[in-house]
């Protein structure tokens, strides 16, 4: 099953050649609602993960290896940016092409999908909707073309669901602002070029700074031992007394809505991811319960197996629904925030519930990385943790419905 071996500068992956056969459910023949372009973009991705990230994504895992050559590829692919207007190397393209983009990474694997949602929704995204003009082009083709890798820091050892609370700060000194503090569980932060940081001005206003590697007191030490994303790069930020020049404070908008509309890009992205995880999963147990034969019939003939089948495709569908319709109000501007966290928490919980019974109907086998599983049920421990946990989306939900927060 293993065979080729692909030398890293400190790893040796192994190159799957066994053919990566998935196929997508479409229940309700939701293709119908797609645009031919939106198909051939669906097409070319899946193509991409075929190729690309399928034959070494079981190994980088086991390795917990974060295999860095695949940032120029998405570039080369257009998986970045694909909202960003093409003036900027962006893809010009609807919400739902990039949910589609998401959706098939997603179904090769979530830390993949997370270093690409990071890249287009939490570091292009706010450099386009709050930069300046000079930002922009200096940092959005480049982030595009996947010649740099960018991360995004909002969450703080003290301060996760609670980032108002956030005490990194920076202060005026004249010719530059002072920047100090940390921030915590970043994804791609040790390999990332530039980073998308929210922090304090001395009046207590939240802003966006950009902070390049190099500058000096920035490190970005990594987060080891996770059992979870183990092919995505998750670090800390470290600010000690870090010099950042004053063209690089994000101008276009302060306040904890500033990050918190890049988090609504991030969720309906991931919203669209988890489904391609959950297909992955739903597609592995079909055609193992066909194949497997348990007192001399395929285990699929069993009706207990048939429900679990029956309820995953039920599930997915209705995903599939709730992200379809988010993607055409978010280009009308009409989609709102709760909505995002109705279907980021729905299509996570869902994904995470199906990893669980596709890894029943594998039986034993199931545990094994011969079967993409119980990879997917790891990452998506952390899906539905990160971007606003599954409790903290219900709240917000709990918020739109009664106008009353219930966060403190
Ligand atoms: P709250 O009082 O509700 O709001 C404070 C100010 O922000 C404004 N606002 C928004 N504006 C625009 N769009 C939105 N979606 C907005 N949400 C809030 C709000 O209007 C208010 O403005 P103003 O002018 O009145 O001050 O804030 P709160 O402190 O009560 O917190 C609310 C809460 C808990 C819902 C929120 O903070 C939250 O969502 N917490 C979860 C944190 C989170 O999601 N962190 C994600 C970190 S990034 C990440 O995980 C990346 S993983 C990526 C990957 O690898 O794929
Ligand atoms: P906490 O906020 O401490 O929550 C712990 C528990 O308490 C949760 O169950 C939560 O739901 C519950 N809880 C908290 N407040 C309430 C409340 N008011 N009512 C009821 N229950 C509550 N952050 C970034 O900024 N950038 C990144 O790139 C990034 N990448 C990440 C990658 C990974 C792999 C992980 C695991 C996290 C990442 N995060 C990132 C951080 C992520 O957004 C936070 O982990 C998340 O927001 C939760 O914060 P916390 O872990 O501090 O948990």
């Amino acid at each position: 099953m293993t065979t080729a071996t692909m030398p890293t500068t400190d790893v040796t992956i192994e190159r799957r050649t066994a053919i990566d056969s998935f196929e997508s459910p479409d229940f309700l023949l939701l293709d119908d609602l797609l645009t031919e372009e939106q198909k051939l973009i669906r097409y070319s991705i899946r193509e991409f993960v075929k190729k690309e990230i399928s034959p070494i994504i079981e190994d980088c895992c086991q390795k917990a290896y974060f295999p860095y050559d695949i940032v120029r590829k998405f570039g080369e692919v257009g998986a970045f940016g694909p909202t960003i207007p093409t003036e900027y190397g962006g893809g010009g393209l609807d919400y739902n092409s990039y949910g589609l983009i998401m959706q098939e990474i997603e179904r090769g694997d979530s830390g993949m999908r997370s270093t690409v949602s990071v890249q287009s929704s939490l570091v292009m995204y706010p450099i386009y909707k709050f930069g300046s003009e000079m930002q922009r082009q200096k940092y959005l083709p480049r982030l595009a073309s996947g010649e740099w890798l960018g991360c995004f820091g909002l969450t703080e050892p003290d301060h996760g669901s609670n980032p108002s609370g956030m005490t990194t700060n920076f202060k005026d000194m004249g010719d530059y602002y002072l920047l100090n503090g940390a921030k915590m569980w970043i994804s791609n932060s040790p390999k990332a070029d530039v980073a998308v940081v929210w922090a304090k001005s001395e009046e207590g206003r939240i802003h966006g700074l950009i902070v390049e590697r190099g500058m000096e007191g920035f490190s970005t030490p990594e987060t080891h031992n996770k059992w979870s994303l183990r092919a995505s790069c998750t670090g800390e930020l470290v600010f000690d007394n870090v010099k950042v020049p004053k063209e690089n404070l994000l101008p276009g908008k302060s306040g904890l809505g500033a990050p918190m509309m890049c988090l609504d890009s991030a969720r309906f992205g991931i919203a669209w991811g988890a489904i391609g995880a959950a297909m992955d999963c739903y597609d592995s147990a079909r055609r193992y319960a066909m194949e497997r034969i348990q007192f001399d019939k395929p285990i699929a003939s069993f009706q207990l197996i048939q429900k679990k089948l029956a309820e995953m495709l039920t599930e997915i569908t209705k995903a599939q629904l709730l992200v379809m319709r988010i993607g055409d109000l978010m280009d009308q501007g009409r989609a709102t925030t709760p909505m995002i966290s109705m279907a980021k928490r729905n299509n996570v919980q869902i994904a995470l519930e199906i990893a669980r019974e596709a890894r029943q109907i594998h039986g034993g086998m199931g545990i094994t990385g011969e079967y993409p599983i119980m990879r997917h049920m790891m990452n998506l421990e952390s899906v539905v943790t990160y971007e606003g946990t599954h409790d903290i989306h219900l709240l917000i939900l709990g918020a739109d419905i009664t106008g009353i927060p219930a966060f403190k």
